[in-house]
């Protein structure tokens, strides 16, 4: 209780910020995009993670509101990388209630514009449990992004249930294999068999496919081997501010 409204004020007293965590191109190794992920830095509990308030968001009407903030947050930072030589495409997480928010995708038109970003610069993904929620909501938003230029990405893909005929219908650019599948791709069967065949549906469907949640070197061999074009993990490295991000990709080069 405590907790939630101190969330009502979080955005105000300047607590929330964005973490990025690099995703690397399977073919050159590469940095070739940013997630952006939400934090809280309570002034009690230190920093707390959206998997606790994203949650609690949702229940008290303050996701879109937070949802908001992420949408101007990305594009001032991708101003800012811009300004410094840095070009970097972004993406961010969408929420369900975003999703079916009208003025979503004139917001973001208006967020990229005043920033004076290309829309081709930021990606959305949106899980596929949220997705297959309301399907017309999602063909509606998706449709809406696409024609304005955003990539949009189907997260945590395997977790849930897709309907293939409707996921072949979505403009949507990739697929973003569920943590669970990659965590157990070194010890069992199965997990190697539905990443190896999300990665060939994929590729039929003409999408990328991005693997999340990589730890170790040996799951990313497993996934270049089996063509998957990119990855992102602890493996790489973790999600970090921005400044951090910055020296980070520094000394990779
Ligand atoms: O970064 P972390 O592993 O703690 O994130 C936990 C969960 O919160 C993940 O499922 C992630 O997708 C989600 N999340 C992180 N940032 C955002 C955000 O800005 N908006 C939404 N809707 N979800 C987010
Ligand atoms: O798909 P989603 O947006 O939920 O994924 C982002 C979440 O995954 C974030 O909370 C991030 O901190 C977390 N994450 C990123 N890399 C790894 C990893 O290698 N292992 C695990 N367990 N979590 C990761
Ligand atoms: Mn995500
Ligand atoms: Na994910």
């Amino acid at each position: 209780l405590e907790l939630q409204n101190d969330l009502r004020h979080a955005l105000e007293r300047g607590e929330m910020s964005l973490h990025y965590q690099p995703k690397i191109d399977g073919q050159d190794g590469q940095v070739c995009g940013v997630e952006a992920l939400l934090r809280w830095s309570h002034p009690q509990h230190g920093m707390v993670s959206p998997a606790v308030f994203i949650a609690l968001a949702e229940r008290f009407g303050l996701i879109v509101q937070l949802g908001n903030w992420v949408i101007e947050e990305a594009c001032r930072q991708m101003a800012e990388w811009k300004h410094s030589g840095i070009v970097i495409r972004v993406a961010i997480n969408i929420s369900a209630h975003q999703l079916r928010d009208n003025s979503l995708v004139t917001r973001i038109e208006q967020a990229l514009a005043r920033h004076g970003v290309p829309a081709s610069q930021l990606l959305c993904e949106i899980t596929e449990t949220v997705a297959m929620e309301d399907m017309q909501a999602t063909q509606r938003t998706f449709d809406g992004l696409a024609r304005i230029g955003v990539f949009l990405s189907i997260d945590d893909f395997g977790s849930g249930y897709s309907s293939l005929n409707y996921l072949r219908q979505l403009p949507a650019r990739q697929l973003k294999i569920d943590r669970s599948f990659v965590h157990d791709l070194e010890f069992s069967e199965d997990a190697r068999s539905v990443v190896n065949a999300v990665v060939k549906l994929a590729h039929a469907l003409n999408l990328g496919v991005v693997a999340e949640g990589v730890e170790t070197a040996g799951q990313r061999d497993i996934l270049l081997e089996m063509q998957c074009d990119e990855l992102q993990g602890y493996f790489f490295a973790r999600p970090m501010p921005a400044d951090a991000l910055l020296a980070w990709s520094l000394g990779e080069q």
